[in-house]
């Protein structure tokens, strides 16, 4: 990407586009563009259309989507489908309809099989049945790899679709009914701490199987893919290591320094047991993960303090 050109980063305000945002702007670039989704929303096909005959966007990174933890996808099960296809349908055409010259397209590890052999290499796609409990958020994502893949075949367009593992960091939903088990526990941790309550809940039975990967990392990786993949196939982003949920809540419990229990609600789902990337096709193109996850939980960890105190002063 030359410095000048023109950047579209779709969902910069989120956990990964803001991740991207902040990348490109340490990095120089000096042309980026960026919408609310009040400014403009993506699952309007008229709206978007309008807004790349005008921009002239050289290039995009689609990181414009819904998303939610096990129960947030559980429970909105329409509105991941729905709001999901809409948003990088619409982005993906006007892509292609008014020449952008690469597109990046996020999706994510649960698009492969729930019994995947693991480490799960790219080509498990498509080879069985997905998880049930982000099924209609997985098919989305599946949907828009096979868009990238066509419109390339049939248009000669250079759009690559990225897989990451579970993400992590600033900017990251810290709500405990819709968001993902990293912000959760930090955030029950901390205000178990602070209320000086006996014990911690985790759902599930803690055993299920995590790769985290700290989003700064995954913003490097979609820059250094944006310069150095083209091809068809997606692209797995991960550490190349995971761990029990009760071994990350042991580490997050520590470095929020928290004394007390973890009960366990059997009620809530497990979800997949295991989701573990081969990193094998990113790491010979001569990238690898640099965050080490206790190093990230502690970044994560001030990040939330210093937005409850900002929070406190408004
Ligand atoms: O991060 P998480 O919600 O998403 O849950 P998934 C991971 C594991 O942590 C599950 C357990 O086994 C949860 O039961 N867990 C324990 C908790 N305590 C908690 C808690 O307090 N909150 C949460 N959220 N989990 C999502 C998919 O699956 O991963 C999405 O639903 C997406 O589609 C995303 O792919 C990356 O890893 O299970």
């Amino acid at each position: 990407m030359e410095k000048q050109a023109r950047i579209y980063v779709a969902g910069h305000r989120g956990l990964v586009g803001s991740a991207i945002l902040r990348k490109l702007q340490s990095e120089g670039y000096e042309n980026i563009v960026i919408r609310t989704s009040s400014e403009l929303d993506l699952r309007n096909q008229q709206q978007v259309d309008e807004f790349f005959y005008n921009e002239n966007i050289d290039y995009v990174f689609l990181a414009a989507a819904k998303v939610g933890g096990i129960l947030a996808n559980n429970t909105y099960p329409a509105e991941f489908i729905y709001d999901n296809i809409m948003m990088q349908s619409n982005v993906i055409h006007a892509a292609y309809k008014y020449g952008v010259k690469k597109l990046l397209f996020l999706g994510s590890s649960c698009i492969y099989p729930k019994h995947a052999p693991q480490p799960m290499s790219e080509d498990v796609l498509l080879t069985g049945e997905l998880e049930p409990t982000n099924e209609p958020y997985a098919i989305a994502k599946i949907a828009g790899i096979k868009m990238c893949q066509a419109y390339n075949r049939q248009y000669g367009t250079n759009f690559i679709s990225v897989m990451p593992t579970n993400l992590y960091g600033p900017n990251d939903n810290f709500e405990i009914e819709t968001s993902h088990v990293l912000p959760a526990l930090i955030r029950k941790f901390h205000e178990a701490k602070v209320n000086n309550e006996p014990y911690v809940t985790i759902w599930g039975t803690g055993k299920p199987r995590r790769e985290l990967l700290h989003v700064d990392d995954l913003a490097d990786a979609c820059l250094f893919l944006m310069d150095n993949y083209e091809g068809d196939e997606p692209i797995n982003v991960g550490t190349g290591e995971d761990l029990q949920i009760k071994e990350l809540a042991g580490l997050i419990k520590k470095v929020v320094g928290y004394e007390g229990d973890v009960q366990y609600d059997l009620n809530k789902p497990d979800g997949t047991p295991r989701k573990l990337l081969d990193m094998s096709c990113i790491n010979k193109l001569g990238w690898y993960s640099k965050i080490g996850l206790e190093k990230g939980i502690k970044m994560t960890y001030d990040w939330y303090l210093d937005l409850k105190n900002d929070n406190m002063f408004e």
